[in-house]
């Protein structure tokens, strides 16, 4: 291998002591105190790497290795450092961490590279605290307005521009489309496919498209015992025939279609009161606009329907959304040729997970990297994975930076 796998898994472990949870996951919200200490920490090593550090106005991070020629479109290879909720301390972090390995290696084998290379920290690549994900490269991109993002709220009514501000990454350097030599990305998989087959590396040729809406249910709040069954409007009630229709679309579209309720609310949760006001999340995907677009048609329509069955107001409102899109098949070249360098079985395959190379691609060529973690699994304190896996994918990910850096 040409890196230092036991420098690699020491960062991997110094970050994961960062929002670390007792089941061994972390939560590293966007913009909270865990997000700044993370950044702060690659700041820092970013600096022991000889780095030139870059903030921009949403927070992303660019930490620049010079090229022979400097001003030329860089090479990019990064991720994030924000997780959801009690998440897993590989998603992301895995690959931002391995691009620093892998110009950590450049620098101790004196490699020069004709692009200048920069290694991305995106911000709010995961989206439940400041909806829609992706929103640091989205903006970036030009994909999604700067003051759209600055006035997104929590929650709990905290706005993003505050928050950006109050831990101390509101830079300077605009946030705006700029033309990028290549962008790569490396991440856990995160579902079952390469476990599965006990294929060793992904070679990421596209990622899905997807679809985030937020359904608030109103009916008449009443209480639950005089109250007689036909002139009750129960929001809880429309709301869950409503989710129960959600879940037959995916089988009506596609195979790989999916579809899921992640976010539910009610009120007001008294075990004798009718409930009149019921909010839920709806989140699905897939790589074909059109299916996109139907399941769009088919979930309305349940909620209307179901809405009207029960008396009840409802409101449906788009939170985030990205279209599928197809990677470059010279970048993925570039993959694949890493991988048979090292001797390492691959797979193509799209991602049917979000990513902010989703919104690189707008900007130059480029293509992800998959390696497995255990039972595919995500998104949870369990999210886990062989180191070995992890060194290949950093491996690979040299590799390729240092195709696409030359090119
Ligand atoms: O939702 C996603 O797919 C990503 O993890 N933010
Ligand atoms: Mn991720
Ligand atoms: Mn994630």
């Amino acid at each position: 291998m040409l890196i230092n796998p036991d420098r690699f898994r020491r960062s991997m472990e110094e970050m994961a002591r960062i929002g670390a949870t007792k089941g061994g996951g972390v939560n590293r919200l966007t913009l909270t105190d865990a997000d700044r200490e993370a950044r702060d920490l690659f700041a820092a090593w970013a600096d022991d790497a000889g780095l030139d550090l870059q903030i921009d106005e949403m927070g992303n991070m660019f930490a620049k290795r010079a090229g022979r020629e400097n001003d030329a479109p860089p090479a990019m290879a990064g991720s994030h450092l924000d997780s959801v909720p009690n998440g897993g301390r590989f998603d992301g972090s895995l690959g931002v961490l391995a691009a620093l390995e892998a110009v950590r290696t450049l620098n101790d084998k004196n490699i020069s590279t004709r692009r200048p290379i920069e290694i991305v920290n995106w911000t709010n690549e995961e989206g439940p605290r400041f909806p829609p994900s992706m929103l640091g490269s989205g903006v970036f991109a030009g994909a999604i307005p700067l003051e759209a993002a600055y006035e997104t709220r929590d929650s709990q009514g905290a706005r993003f521009l505050d928050e950006l501000e109050r831990i101390g990454y509101r830079g300077e350097a605009p946030c705006a489309p700029r033309s990028i030599g290549s962008y790569l990305e490396l991440h856990i998989e995160q579902g079952p496919a390469l476990v599965s087959e006990g294929v060793q590396v992904g070679v990421v040729e596209g990622i899905f498209g997807l679809t985030w809406l937020r359904v608030t249910m109103k009916g008449e709040r009443d209480h639950a015992g005089p109250t007689p069954m036909h002139m009750r409007r129960d929001a809880l009630v429309g709301a869950a025939r409503t989710i129960a229709a959600i879940r037959e679309v995916p089988a009506r579209l596609h195979p790989e279609f999916v579809a899921t309720v992640g976010e539910f609310s009610l009120s007001p949760g008294a075990i004798n009161v009718i409930p009149d006001d019921v909010r839920f999340s709806v989140d699905f995907r897939h790589s074909e606009p059109e299916l996109l677009a139907e399941a769009r048609r088919l979930i309305e329509e349940a909620a209307h329907r179901e809405a009207a069955e029960e008396n009840l107001e409802v409101e449906i409102q788009e939170v985030g959304g990205s279209t599928p899109t197809a990677f470059d098949a010279g970048v993925a070249g570039a993959v694949r040729s890493a991988c048979e360098e090292s001797g390492y079985s691959h797979r193509s395959m799209w991602s049917a997970a979000g990513h902010d190379a989703r919104y690189a691609a707008d900007l130059g060529p480029t293509a992800m990297i998959f390696v497995p973690c255990i039972a595919g699994k995500s998104h949870s304190e369990e999210e886990d994975m062989d180191w070995e896996d992890a060194y290949r994918g950093c491996d690979v990910l040299t590799r390729a930076l240092l195709k696409t850096a030359d090119s």
